[in-house]
């Protein structure tokens, strides 16, 4: 780790411990003070997806993206632009035999994810979130086409619900399977552009193509077989999901996540994040990699991207 990456991360609180705690404990003081209720709002469980009648899958074809119109978005930041993934079967996980593999993967198994729901082509940029929530917390401001990062996942939350009181749509995170399912795109290779890390400079930003540890702006590197930006690498990405140790199961229909569970700091829950980062090895930036984070807690390469349901 080089020492301007432990700068930043003793500086944006990648492993904070002690002011989550000292969160924690303010937390277990609103709690007894009754203001748990406001905070409950904001551990959003994976709503439920919008249906899709057979009526309304023959408008598939004809809604592949759509652009997401966000009132204050300056007009020459990049738009928020949706890609639609259609509902299908992939194999999640890795095989044990898969070089880089981490005990933290899933089993190579079936999963059939239902519905199908809209993408974002891109992380969530600066200016986006900025454009809902009237600030930009980024380490690397003044990006405005840079992914935004240091938003601990239940400040998502918050910018989702803002976001969805436009009325433009029901927004959520991405379940991990839908993560894994999207970063696929049809393919069963380590990455989505195959099995080797040589061709990994044309479509992700990773430590070896990144000295100097920073954010990049979303879209320079190609994209996946269906359309998506930098599901590999520059910032790592938020799921719904709760986290769990992975374990043999059989086939998954849209999987969720576990209904409750603690982090070591009992009162945050740790949460899901795929993809790797800008300061990762290329092998952890394999589509079948998965990491957690507490709930509250942030950093300067933990971003995420959205999901719009369909339709
Ligand atoms: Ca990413």
């Amino acid at each position: 780790m080089s020492i301007i990456n432990v700068k930043r991360r003793l500086q944006n609180g990648h492993t904070f411990s002690g002011i989550v705690l000292l969160m924690e404990l303010v937390f277990l003081f609103l709690l007894l003070c009754g203001s748990a209720e406001e905070l409950d709002k904001n551990n959003v469980d994976s709503p439920k997806l919008a249906s899709c009648s057979e009526g309304s899958i023959e408008k598939l074809a004809e809604q592949q993206t759509m652009t997401i119109d966000l009132p204050n978005l300056p007009e020459e930041a990049k738009k928020m632009e949706m890609v639609l993934i259609k509902a299908g079967s992939f194999m999640m996980g890795s095989s044990k035999e898969e070089p880089g593999r981490t005990d933290f993967e899933w089993p190579l198994h079936k999963v059939t994810i239902t519905k199908s729901f809209y993408m974002g082509k891109y992380e969530v940029t600066q200016a986006q979130w900025e454009a809902v929530m009237g600030r930009n917390p980024s380490y690397f401001h003044g990006k405005p086409n840079h992914p935004v990062e240091k938003v601990p996942w239940r400040t998502c939350q918050k910018f989702i619900r803002r976001l969805n009181a436009l009325g433009q749509g029901v927004f959520r995170l991405p379940t991990e399977a839908e993560w894994e399912y999207a970063c696929r795109a049809g393919t069963e290779t380590q990455f989505s552009f195959g099995d080797s890390a040589e061709n990994a400079d044309k479509y992700m930003w990773w430590r070896g193509n990144n000295k100097l540890d920073e954010t990049k702006e979303v879209g320079l590197k190609l994209p996946n077989p269906w359309g998506l930006h930098d599901m590999h690498g520059n910032v790592l990405e938020w799921c719904s999901d709760r986290w769990e140790l992975p374990y043999e199961r059989g086939t998954q229909i849209d999987p969720k996540g576990p209904p409750s569970g603690f982090s070591f700091f009992f009162l945050f829950t740790n949460r899901v994040m795929r993809g790797g980062g800008i300061g990762s090895r290329a092998q952890d930036c394999r589509s079948s990699w998965r990491g957690r984070e507490q709930s509250m807690d942030f950093h300067y390469s933990l971003g995420f991207r959205l999901v719009r349901e369909y339709p």
